[in-house]
């Protein structure tokens, strides 16, 4: 039980508690999204326990697991109620999501008594603090195919995290089709960092990521970096480039030398129907559109840019997203900020936007914990896991308030990660750290945390996690 993370928001532990047996019965109603929950938690309970149990619509004998919608708004849209006693098992949220979240604390549970079906007893409450609870993964420097996207799905949505956003594009690779510009993947994705291929999603594959991701209550939010890191792009359409002559594909990592033409109107031609492609087919309600690292981009221009290519979004319906360089310009009052480092997001500020924070030094799980990382990368410093939980992002930025901040994302660049292990040993375990920080009440402190993370260590291991054995913490 102490081994629960993101710590919930109260927790009443008591005497007794509830014997699960083969009969234990999974009551989840008829209701679709219900009953996919309650189908989750009989696969979590079988994996851990290795009890299959039935899913059935109602049933009236006490010692079953409920889930129950129960209307109660106290808790809000994310909130759950999980009650552990002699009756049994009952969840109760006021929405799917809620439920959702109930079972990710009860997994945690399970594999904290792997040796005993008994659990104990327990009243938890628990809701989030921010409601931008994200992750980034970067899918151009190397590609990441359809299967390791969902199992990272998996794994940010076990943590309550509801938002990936997926860096699609960048100077290695073009990882998106895009119909009306097939050359984008028939050329620019076949390269990525290093060299070894590349690759990119089909529409019909991104579809299947985002619905995959809605069964697990995460937004896919689309990265279009723009109008630097695009030399996929030039490299793939000769007339996008001022000099009309495409660059060579690129494999090696330094950043800032491409841009796109800002005085051509090509350049938005192109960008209106990538935009308007993958608004179609991405629920969410904002788009990405980069604006990071334009070193190849005179300034004046940056802002003409940013500033069509705000239109752009929202002449698709679609709320703008700009890493935070973009509080130069003239913003919509929707658009979001992110910030990653240095000052630049003041202008946002000025200007009264709100912000999702993923503080370099802080949040970027590309950075190496220690100077003997085999993987990662050093710009940003070493992060080692005690410095990845050990900062509260409502107070952390000068001159930003809590209230100018929806959450916080955890970015995860892959210019030296190739397969899923390597995701997994730069996320784990800091990532569950990071998503404490947006889940968890504030006032955390990483001396109970650590002896917190030390129990989870074994769950992490049940569900074959590659995680870093941080020296930070006296794993058990
Ligand atoms: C900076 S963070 C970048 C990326 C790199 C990353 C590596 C940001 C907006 N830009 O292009 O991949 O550093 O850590």
């Amino acid at each position: 039980m102490h081994n629960l993370i993101p710590k919930p928001a109260s927790i009443t532990i008591s005497e007794g508690g509830f014997l699960l047996s083969s009969e234990t019965k999974i009551v989840s109603g008829t209701e679709g999204a219900i009953r996919a929950i309650g189908r989750l938690l009989a696969e979590y309970i079988e994996q851990h326990t290795k009890l299959n149990l039935a899913v059935v619509d109602a049933h009236q004998n006490l010692g079953n697991i409920h889930l129950i919608l129960n209307g109660d708004t106290r808790l809000g849209e994310e909130g759950y109620e999980l009650i552990v006693d002699s009756y049994g098992i009952r969840i109760q949220a006021n929405s799917p999501a809620g439920l959702f979240y109930g079972i990710q604390t009860l997994r945690q549970i399970l594999s904290a008594n792997q040796s005993t079906l008994n659990l104990p007893a327990v009243s938890i409450t628990d809701s989030p603090r921010f409601s931008w609870r994200g992750a980034m993964l970067d899918v151009a420097r190397h590609f990441f195919c359809v299967d390791d996207v969902k199992r990272y799905i998996d794994l940010i949505a076990h943590y309550k995290m509801n938002r990936l956003h997926l860096h699609l594009t960048d100077d290695q690779g073009w990882r998106i089709e895009i119909k009306s510009w097939p050359k984008l993947t028939e050329v620019g994705a076949q390269t990525q960092v290093n060299g070894g291929g590349g690759g990119f999603y089909t529409q019909e594959q991104y579809k299947e990521i985002v619905e995959y991701a809605k069964s697990r209550f995460v937004m896919i939010i689309p990265e279009i970096d723009t109008p630097g890191h695009t030399n996929a792009a030039l490299a793939s359409y000769p007339e996008l480039n001022i000099s009309e002559e495409a660059p060579k594909l690129y494999e090696g990592t330094e950043v800032g030398f491409s841009s796109l033409g800002v005085h051509m109107e090509v350049t938005y031609k192109f960008l209106d129907d990538v935009v308007r492609e993958l608004a179609e087919i991405t629920p969410a309600p904002y788009f990405h559109i980069g604006g990071d690292e334009t070193h190849a981009t005179p300034k004046e221009d940056f802002k003409t840019f940013i500033e069509r290519m705000q239109k752009i979004v929202y002449a698709n319906n679609k709320i703008a997203i700009g890493w935070a360089e973009i509080g130069e310009v003239a913003l919509n009052p929707q658009t979001i900020a992110q910030h990653w480092q240095g000052a630049a997001y003041k202008g946002a500020k000025e200007q009264g936007n709100k912000f999702i924070v993923s503080p370099g030094n802080k949040t970027y799980l590309d950075m190496k914990y220690a100077e003997d990382t085999p993987l990662g990368l050093t710009w940003a410093g070493l992060i080692s896991v005690k410095d990845s939980y050990n900062w509260e992002p409502g107070s952390y930025m000068q001159e930003l308030e809590e209230s100018d901040i929806l959450g916080i994302e955890a970015p995860l660049w892959s210019e030296t990660l190739v397969t899923m292990k390597d995701i997994e040993f730069m996320a784990f375990p800091r990532l569950p750290g990071l998503a404490e920080l947006a889940w968890s009440p504030k006032g955390l402190s990483w001396d109970e945390y650590k002896l917190r993370l030390a129990k989870h260590g074994k769950h992490m291991q049940a569900l074959d996690i590659n995680f870093f054995k941080s020296p930070d913490v006296d794993w058990e």
